[in-house]
């Protein structure tokens, strides 16, 4: 899929800021950074992360740029391979130039993810840690941050290495005692055998359950703001993101579509929604299709907010909008009960099960705020040291996970030659997580998405 052979280069900085960084990685770096670099001293007798301070000079020697630069000797540098950084100024003129110098001196421009993919071959990481980078890269919360830096140190790939060994220890243990030439081994003990496959199907079971369970992490809990019309959804979502979003109108029905908006709650990633109001007799069409959205979006939320205006007396449509709630929520999920516009004079009962907010005055909203993460902290910080974020590994435990609970099926029918075949398919599983056996297209299909430069 790439040429590993060729000196790769490549801007790694954006285009902000004041400084540009370029990259060099491959066994050309020093010999094609003598040509534009100046003086040569760093490239004659490299030293592994020494940093210089040296001249960006074009074809006809004419200064371009001073420019602070990093040697990395193989294997001591982030492909694996020698590398030179160039930290210069980021004019779009000076690293367009320096890029092209380089590439006039023998580099080829490395194409997205070929700096991660070297590390990668080149052992300095296994597949999970450089899908990692990306994670990394693309983390917008804290928590985010946290399990993508866990998966780069290697936690993740430690977890799956350790569970493929024990793999290949019952494998071995099983094979030696089916082989007749080793007549003097005691027989297989499908008890034992059963409760080590076990504890491997739980270990594997472990980590494929924090896939859904933390799903919120990458994608958000997902927050569906319901009411009947005029109840304040709009209202409550602005004040909670803190700007106004949503159109608010005194016309009941304004909102006919879901509105999205994602925000940071304590720190929690969330995507709100703000439904179209419930009401028996909806006006048209456009109004009864978003009524079908806003069952939709109940459906699909992690939390329900139930809002109902305290200033307007219990109604029909209130009782409707309950009962739709109950109908389609799903059964794992939260449901918030708040009374609106406490500011404004009450016509309901005081009711302990309901949360008193005023989008108006900021009343309780970070109360509310509150009420919608609890739970979420402790849900997946002391269930699980480790964190699945990624599809494709989730993919790869649920399949080995069928594997070895078809292996405890036949420990318990005594057929171990099938108790190894799928033992061994369990183990290409956990392979695979680690880059060991990934087919060229998966691997393209990985590095693509990242960066050029990474
Ligand atoms: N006094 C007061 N009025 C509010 C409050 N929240 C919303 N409203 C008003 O109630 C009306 C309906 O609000 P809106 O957010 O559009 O309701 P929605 O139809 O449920 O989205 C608007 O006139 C808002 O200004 C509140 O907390 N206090
Ligand atoms: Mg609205």
């Amino acid at each position: 899929m790439y040429n590993v052979d060729d000196t790769i280069v490549s801007l790694a900085s954006g285009p902000l800021g004041a400084i540009g960084i370029i990259r060099l990685s491959g066994g050309e770096s020093f010999q094609i950074s003598k040509k534009i670099l100046k003086p040569t001293y760093a490239f004659e007798k490299p030293v592994s992360n020494r940093a210089y301070l040296l001249k960006i000079v074009d074809e006809n020697g004419k200064l371009l740029d001073r420019a602070m630069v990093i040697t990395y000797i193989s294997p001591k540098s982030y492909t694996g391979e020698d590398m030179v950084e160039i930290f210069c100024h980021n004019s779009p003129y000076i690293v367009k130039k320096a890029l092209k110098l380089f590439i006039n001196s023998g580099a080829r421009q490395a194409r997205e993810g070929e700096f991660s993919f070297r590390a990668f071959i080149n052992g300095k990481m296994d597949l999970s840690q450089a899908e990692a980078v990306n994670e990394l890269i693309s983390s917008e919360t804290e928590r985010e941050h946290s399990i993508a830096i866990n998966h780069i140190e290697g936690k993740l790939s430690v977890k799956i290495n350790d569970i493929k060994q024990s793999i290949i220890d019952l494998i071995a243990e099983i094979e030696v005692r089916l082989d007749d030439t080793y007549e003097e081994m005691d027989d297989i003990n499908a008890d034992k055998l059963f409760l080590a496959t076990e504890d491997i199907r739980n270990r594997i079971k472990k980590l494929s359950d924090s896939f859904s369970k933390a799903n919120f992490v990458k994608n958000g809990i997902k927050v569906a703001i319901v009411g009947t019309p005029n109840s304040g959804k709009s209202s409550l979502l602005n004040s909670i993101i803190g700007y106004e979003r949503a159109i608010t109108s005194d016309i009941p029905g304004t909102t006919r579509d879901t509105v999205e908006e994602k925000a940071h709650i304590n720190g929690f990633k969330t995507l709100l929604i703000d439904t179209a109001g419930i009401r028996e007799h909806s006006a048209d069409d456009i109004e009864k299709e978003g009524m079908r959205r806003t069952v939709k979006a109940i459906r699909e939320a992690d939390v329900v907010i139930y809002l109902s205006d305290i200033s307007a007396c219990d109604n029909n449509d209130e009782k409707i909008a309950i009962k739709i709630i109950e109908d389609n929520i799903k059964p794992d999920a939260k449901l918030i009960k708040v009374f609106s516009k406490s500011d404004l004079k009450r016509k309901k009962e005081k009711d302990e099960n309901y949360i008193e907010v005023s989008a108006k005055t900021g009343d309780n909203i970070q109360m509310l705020m509150d009420e919608i993460t609890k739970g979420y902290e402790k849900g997946i910080d002391t269930a699980y040291d480790e964190i699945i974020t990624s599809e494709r590994h989730y993919r790869a435990l649920s399949i080995a996970l069928n594997d070895i609970n078809m292996s405890l099926q036949k420990i318990k029918n005594k057929e171990y030659e099938l108790v190894v075949e799928h033992l061994r398919s369990a183990l290409a599983d956990m392979e695979d997580i680690l880059g060991k056996t990934t087919s060229d297209d998966v691997l393209e299909s990985i590095f693509k998405n990242f960066c050029v430069g990474k």
